[in-house]
């Protein structure tokens, strides 16, 4: 420790007003990025814009945590595999209020920020909702000055960029960090040694203890990236760090010193590699060993910082549950509790009672689905191997909880089979979220639908057992990059009549409610959606080389590609649109352009076939003069956080249509009804939350619900009596079967085809394409009354209040975490 008085520090040029920035970015130009004015590239301008908002949330950074030493407060750790952060600049500048002299400055140097802020590369640490949930809550753990810390991985490469060729997708890799990340700090010394494989010795303390000690085997080195996280309008900058792997340096020696060179240097690579990739969400492949040694990677690395930070300040490991509070993003860092006993037992010495009660009150998971095939288990086997300590502690766990569990309900041996964190057919396996709900003291859902659903199907043993552990949290989305980042157009609009509190303070839209009835407001909101419009059409025309008009109805879907997500009805509604429109040219429908974007998983047949017949619907609409100007379909590719901060805003219409009981929340949905877009919906997720708030009569309700669904598979559902039915719908499904959107190929489709029909329909989209096409056809009624069309509009904005992320965070704070603001 030096004797560094921070009073006594200053950087010499922070100031903010449009001077000051000219010469912080000249000279950051010059002295970081070692360039000249003149040889410049609006690269290096982005690097040192970059750069300069930097040094500007430094000092509140520093000054964060040393509060956060100072007054001891209880933190939370937020432990998740993604990150969907996106871009940071803008996010930044208008965070710290520094965003329009920066515009000024950068005019004055005869540049364009806007144009320097589309070159950032998206940081795409994560696959959809689930990562970009992490990067929302952060954002809001700061905005509420909350003491909190963000743990994952720096993949080296993230999520992949898809390319459409032939109106296929094709995965590119994305080297995000190849131009350099000015957004991070790299932390050489703060690096610690994670351990795989090797062997359990048992021993005898001198006090007589039976004792256990994990050696040997091979060790990767964990190193730290940083990355400042801030709040709207406040001192507070977060943490977010990411661990990288790096070869462990003892493990190579020895091999240099055998004169294996090579061995050496291609060992390095492979325990480099661990942080090599983002695993794209693929819910049925299986066998993932690298991914099991990814979330251990972090989990080892996180609580080994965790911990090493609480002993600075503490001594009696009784009070960690009183100031730190680990949230488990899915089971994905769910190996963390087994890790915690290890180290409470093996390093710290403490009984099996007190270690578990201190684990137990420090963690709390969230669960994010409830599709089987995404409930993840890992092979004992596996866990054997790679963490033998770990199993054994697993197998603890197991013992002591079906103890209590036979103690409570004697002979009931399919109770044990079906809590047992170990699953016995077909090869012994950990049931993660068995031992995640077992290990928390709290287990959320992330809608009120899911929740219930959680406690009443998926885990209702569980819940019976511990009745109190479970709770509901619905999501929500931060409105600082979902409306006032994503929507200046709209946000200035709403500033301009309820002033801006309602950045910080989301319940405030509420005050919109009576000017949905205001002629005048009611015109220039449509002004602000026309506008949107307009800018999204010029993106595509620029990016992709595709007209769509401004004054057609903007009709959105924009996800990952799932069975689930079910765009395969979506796709069937254009077909349909499409048929109608070309054999009956009075047909009264608005001109619309159909929206589509979303990646699928490099190995999911389905959801890749998917894409293909949405590209090739698209062709044969196109080339059709029967439909020009009425009817237009664009898949756009590449979907990402930065993809979406230009579609929403300009969304008129937000399809939300998964299979009633699988989305477990949603936040699309949100983001898009929070833009003025109104949901065509099932009732499922958060669809249900947002409809009750906006008012059904203002939302388009469609489809089974959950119950109805269950019911139906209960009772055996036959899609072929409902292709047999309906003759529009049949002749959609012979024309895909037929291969009229594919005449070079005409079986391209079977697949598709044979599931709907032939392999039962599992996503019931058939089931509920009467009841989608009815809400369609509601839905033009009201969109040919523009008027009544932008009240409703107006009413999804102003009832988004509850969707923000700030209430969301709020409620993990208090009912979860037990934090507050620390007093400075
Ligand atoms: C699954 C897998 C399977 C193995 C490979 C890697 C991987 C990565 C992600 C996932 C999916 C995790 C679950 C998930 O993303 N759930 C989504 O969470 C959102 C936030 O709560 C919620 O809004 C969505 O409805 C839900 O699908």
């Amino acid at each position: 420790m030096s004797n560094f008085d921070p009073d006594t520090f200053k950087h010499d040029y922070l100031g903010t007003e449009p001077d000051d920035i000219q010469l912080s970015i000249n000279n950051r130009l010059v002295y970081t990025i070692g360039k000249d004015p003149y040889t410049a590239v609006a690269h290096d301008w982005l690097q040192a814009l970059s750069y300069i908002t930097r040094d500007r949330l430094i000092e509140r950074w520093m000054e964060t945590h040393r509060s956060y030493y100072r007054t001891g407060a209880k933190r939370v750790y937020y432990l998740s595999m993604e990150f969907l952060i996106g871009r940071s600049l803008n996010n930044a500048l208008l965070n710290i209020g520094f965003r329009e002299n920066c515009e000024e400055a950068l005019k004055q140097l005869g540049l364009d920020l806007e144009e320097l802020q589309q070159l950032e590369y998206d940081a795409a640490l994560g696959n959809g909702g689930l990562g970009r949930l992490a990067a929302c809550i952060m954002d809001s753990i700061s905005t509420l000055d909350l003491p909190g810390t963000g743990y994952g991985i720096r993949y080296e490469y993230g999520m992949f960029r898809q390319a459409i060729e032939d109106g296929k997708q094709i995965e590119l890799p994305e080297n995000w960090l190849a131009a350099g990340n000015p957004w991070e700090f790299p932390r050489p010394e703060v690096v610690y040694k994670v351990r795989f494989g090797g062997q359990v010795m048992e021993y005898q303390a001198p006090d007589g203890q039976r004792r256990h000690s994990w050696i040997e085997g091979d060790e990767v080195l964990a190193m730290a990236y940083d990355t400042p996280i801030p709040g709207f309008h406040t001192e507070t900058v977060n943490n977010l760090r990411l661990w990288s792997a790096k070869a462990s340096h003892d493990f190579d020696l020895e091999c240099f010193n055998q004169g294996d060179y090579i061995r050496a240097v291609a060992d390095k690579t492979i325990s480099e590699n661990l942080s090599k990739v983002l695993y794209p969400d693929d819910r049925s492949s299986e066998n993932q060993e690298l991914r099991l040694r990814q979330q251990y990677f972090f989990v080892s690395a996180s609580l080994q910082d965790i911990l090493r930070r609480f002993l600075q300040i503490n001594s009696d490991f009784q009070d960690l549950p009183e100031k730190i509070a680990i949230q488990l993003n899915d089971t994905h860092p769910a190996i963390s509790i087994p890790e915690l006993m290890r180290l409470l037992l093996d390093e710290y010495h403490l009984q099996w009672r007190d270690a578990w009660d201190i684990t137990t009150r420090t963690f709390s998971y969230t669960n994010h689905t409830l599709l089987p095939e995404a409930l993840e288990s890992w092979p004992v086997g596996l866990l054997e191997r790679l963490l033998p300590r770990h199993m054994q502690i697993i197998y603890e766990i197991n013992r002591r909880f079906l103890l209590t569990v036979t103690h409570l309900h004697p002979d009931d041996i399919t109770l044990l089979q079906r809590m047992s964190l170990i699953e016995e057919e077909g090869g012994k396996k950990v049931r993660m979220a068995h031992l995640a709900i077992v290990g928390s003291h709290k287990v959320n859902g992330v809608s009120e639908l899911h929740s219930n659903l959680l406690q009443e199907k998926t885990f209702s043993d569980f819940h019976e057992f511990f009745p109190d552990r479970f709770i509901n949290i619905t999501n929500g989305v931060t409105p600082r990059r979902w409306l006032n980042e994503a929507n200046p157009i709209l946000s200035q609009l709403i500033s301009g009549a309820i002033g801006s509190e309602w950045i910080k303070d989301l319940g405030q839209l509420e005050r919109l409610q009576p000017l949905a009835d205001d002629s005048e407001f009611q015109q220039r909101f449509l002004e602000a959606k026309r506008a949107n419009k307009a800018r999204l059409a010029d993106l595509i025309m620029f990016y992709m080389r595709v007209t769509v008009d401004p004054d057609s109805l903007f009709d959105v879907q924009i996800k990952r590609i799932h069975e689930y997500k079910r765009q395969m009805l979506n796709v069937l509604r254009i077909i349909a649109l499409y048929l109608r429109i070309c054999e009956n040219p009075d047909y009264d429908a608005p001109a619309r352009t159909v929206i589509l974007a979303g990646k699928s998983a490099p190995g999911y047949q389905m959801a890749k076939l998917t894409i293909r017949l949405i590209n090739d619907v698209a062709s044969i609409i196109d080339s059709d003069p029967a439909v020009a100007g009425r009817l237009k379909l664009v898949f756009i590719p590449n979907y990402d956080v930065s993809t979406a901060c230009d579609i929403i805003p300009a969304a008129e219409l937000s399809q939300q249509i998964s299979t009633a009981g699988m989305e477990a929340s949603g936040t699309g949905n949100m983001k898009l009804a929070l833009n003025g877009a109104l949901t065509m919906g099932t009732l499922d997720g958060a669809n249900i939350e947002i409809r009750e708030r906006v008012g059904p009569e203002n939302f388009f309700t469609f489809g089974l619900t959950a119950e109805e669904i269950q019911k139906k598979r209960r009772l055996g559902y036959d899609p072929h009596q409902v292709y047999e039915s309906d003759p529009e719908l049949k002749r959609i499904i012979d024309m895909i079967g037929q291969g009229y959107f594919s005449p070079e190929e005409p079986k391209r489709y079977h697949t598709i085809v044979d599931n709907l029909l032939h392999k039962g329909d599992h996503f019931m989209v058939l089931a509920d394409y009467h009841s989608y096409m009815e809400s369609d056809a509601q839905m033009c009624a009201l969109y040919r009354d523009q008027k009544a069309w932008a009240k409703a509009a107006i009413l999804n904005t102003a009832n988004m209040s509850h969707f923000s992320c700030d209430r969301t965070v709020q409620e993990y704070a208090e009912k979860v975490w037990s934090i507050k603001p620390p007093i400075r």
